[in-house]
């Protein structure tokens, strides 16, 4: 079930569009609450492909996933990723045959990677492909990767070898449980990228831009290593509003506080402004950081404090109304 206000209708269509920069759970959870503001076909999600993985054979797309199963009301609660009711069959016959199993794909969420590791054997596109599961589980809201180009998170650890040892995304993040000290990271083929179909337009087209509660650095970070993505956000930047994944000095998901400190930068929200005021006008952080509006101010950007931390739907939706009252340009205009 895809929930939305009402059903489409042509007044959709002078609604204004959004578009969201997004990773996985914290920009799922945003986007769940847009789809119920804007006319789901009038939201664009940008998403991350740069932890993108290929484990036995099969091409996964974590973020988009993640954002396809939560609108489609289908994710597991629990994780915030995957699939719900899940069975793990699958994985249980390659721990028989001692093949890697650190990285849990589910039965059911094996037919996805198996639909899209085909059609891009055949020769799809990432975007022709993700349009393909999208509309397969109901999503009216527009899912563009941010690259079809291979962009791939590298993550240097802080060990004890004189370079220290570079590994892939999830190696890190889900193999080393990101329980380890790292030294830098690099978007491996960013430089050589181009942005995929449909998202500079996205970006150009929209009322308002917001970057999600994602992480600044792994997911964020990717998108705008893309060459032309940056141009395309600074020529809108008045109307691109950014919310802080960083409440009280803690990410709420995963390991962005630690990250951000680990690579020299403030683990606070005055920390995400210095990493986004070039692209951004609006930072929104939550009450727990209001006493930092001054501090954000300082940076460059406006501040705005709000209920960011989306325990429910509704949380979702009054943070997503006033988004979108923020980018509004004063005069009411918009497109
Ligand atoms: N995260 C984990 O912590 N452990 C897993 O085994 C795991 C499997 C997995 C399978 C499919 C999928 O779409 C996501 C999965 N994730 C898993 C989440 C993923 O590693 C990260 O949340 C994102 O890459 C970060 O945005």
């Amino acid at each position: 079930m895809n929930l939305r206000p009402a059903e489409s209708s042509v007044a959709d269509e002078a609604a204004p569009a959004v578009a969201v920069l997004a990773g996985g759970v914290g920009a799922a959870k945003l986007l769940k609450g847009m789809v119920r503001v804007v006319p789901p076909a009038r939201v664009t999600a940008v998403v991350n492909t740069a932890d993108d993985v290929v484990l036995h054979g099969l091409h996964v797309s974590p973020d988009l996933d993640t954002v396809t199963y939560t609108l489609a009301e289908a994710v597991n609660p629990e994780t915030g990723w995957g699939l719900r009711d899940e069975t793990w069959q699958a994985m249980d016959a390659l721990d028989r045959y001692g093949a890697p199993t650190w990285f849990r794909l589910g039965d059911r969420d094996l037919g996805t990677h198996l639909h899209r590791t085909g059609r891009l054997a055949a020769g799809a596109g990432l975007a022709e492909v993700t349009r393909e599961v999208t509309s397969a589980w109901d999503v009216e809201a527009i899912l563009l990767p941010m690259t079809e180009d291979p962009v791939a998170t590298m993550v240097t650890l802080d060990d004890d070898t004189p370079d220290g040892t570079e590994v892939g995304f999830q190696d890190y993040f889900v193999g080393l449980r990101h329980d380890v000290p790292i030294r830098s990271i690099r978007f491996a083929g960013a430089q050589h990228a181009r942005p995929g179909p449909g998202v500079v337009e996205a970006l150009t087209d929209a009322s308002t831009v917001v970057v999600a509660p994602s992480n600044p650095i792994v997911s964020i970070g990717p998108l705008l290593a893309i060459p032309g993505m940056v141009d395309a956000l600074k020529a809108r930047r008045s109307d691109v509003v950014a919310v802080s994944p960083i409440v009280d000095g803690t990410a709420l998901k995963g390991p962005a506080d630690r990250m951000l400190r680990e690579l020299g930068h403030e683990p606070t929200v005055v920390g995400v402004a210095r990493l986004y005021r070039e692209v951004a006008a609006t930072l929104v952080v939550d009450r727990a950081d209001a006493s930092l509006v001054d501090a954000v101010e300082a940076e460059g950007m406006a501040c705005v404090v709000a209920d960011t931390v989306m325990t429910d739907v509704e949380v979702a939706i009054d943070l997503c109304r006033m988004l979108l009252a923020t980018g509004r340009p004063p005069s009411g205009g918009g497109r």
